[in-house]
């Protein structure tokens, strides 16, 4: 019997009632095998970018791999969509919550909450600061410091091709306070800071968001012109919002602005391979197969790894780029 996805849209506790006795009738955990299956809640940022929507696919068709009953709620970019999510899980008693916090702060009562209640919790993609321990059962998601290093230490690497003495530098940031942002950002500077070449103009906040990337690039170009030599980009969709905005101002992006990005959705690689982005960093959105695992392990009461960081690589124009897989998102 084919599992059935539950995607619950956000809905009221009130409405909840309702729902929770419609998935109660179609709940997979009493189908005709008896099979008692896993109840996974997963709240998901939103829709904001390919990679998003790339890690949610995957994570739906993992769910059925595995045979998990997915209760899939997107918060639509909104902190409290995401608490009231956890809290309709929590209310509905799911096996394992998972969630991709959309910033670091603000989780402390809701994670209680759970914790109270007794249902692990798995963190996909992005980190909390909390003082609290033990709040949460493991990080799945990219060692996001890692990719700025990789960042910086490419665009070392071209500085050195190109035998030249100064780079400035325009840096356009994710989500302010969210995981990829604060390490992508750290990465990056700490990969540089003993470069004497290299000069940071100004970081701006894209929210990940392709309009805000390109409202970003026309911002930092009214501001510098043609003394930006170089783009940092923390994700393929404001990369993707830049780039017409740089041609409009009469500059070729690829060759006279270097273009850094982070994620290596299909897009950017397409960009990539024409000229017009210099290095992508990758950043894969495929967590769904180490999510369903663990949650299966924290059901059974076994013990889960504290952190698991995906391999990653990076696609640049210093290598042969015909032979990079489609890339699925
Ligand atoms: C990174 C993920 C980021 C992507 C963006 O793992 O959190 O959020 O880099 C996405 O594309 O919006």
């Amino acid at each position: 019997m084919k599992k059935r996805r539950i995607r619950n849209s956000v809905l009221a506790l009130g409405i909840l009632t309702a729902v929770s006795t419609l998935m109660f009738a179609c709940n997979p955990k009493e189908t005709e095998t008896g099979d008692p299956g896993l109840l996974l809640g997963f709240s998901q940022i939103g829709s904001e970018s390919a990679w998003r929507i790339g890690n949610t696919n995957d994570i739906e068709e993992q769910a059925a791999n595995y045979g998990i009953n997915l209760m899939f709620e997107n918060a639509n970019q909104k902190q409290e969509n995401q608490i009231a999510a956890i809290r309709r899980f929590i209310a509905y008693k799911v096996d394992v919550i998972a969630f991709s916090p959309i910033v670091e702060e603000g989780w402390d009562n809701v994670l209680q909450e759970a914790k109270d209640a007794g249902i692990p919790v798995i963190l996909v993609d992005r980190d909390i600061s909390s003082e609290k321990e033990d709040l949460t059962a493991c990080l799945i998601g990219a060692d996001f410091y890692s990719e700025g290093v990789k960042a910086g230490e490419y665009l070392i690497r071209k500085a050195d091709s190109m035998e030249t003495e100064e780079l400035h530098i325009v840096e356009i940031t994710g989500t302010d306070n969210s995981t990829p942002m604060r390490q992508r950002q750290a990465g990056f500077a700490d990969a540089i800071k003993d470069d004497e070449r290299m000069h940071i103009l100004e970081s701006i906040d894209g929210d990940f968001l392709k309009s805000r990337g390109a409202e970003c690039m026309r911002t930092l170009l009214e501001k510098y012109g043609d003394e930006i030599d170089v783009v940092y980009s923390h994700n393929d969709e404001m990369t993707l919002g830049a780039l017409p905005e740089i041609e409009k101002a009469g500059l070729v992006p690829g060759k006279d602005i270097i273009i850094i990005s982070i994620d290596g959705g299909q897009d950017a690689i397409d960009v990539l391979k024409s000229g017009k982005i210099n290095c992508v960093v990758e950043c894969t959105p495929k967590l769904g197969k180490e999510v369903m695992e663990t949650a299966i392990k924290l059901k059974n009461g076994e013990s889960v790894e504290p952190m698991i960081h995906p391999e990653e690589q990076v696609f640049s124009d210093e290598g042969d780029l015909s032979n990079i897989a489609p890339r699925g998102y």
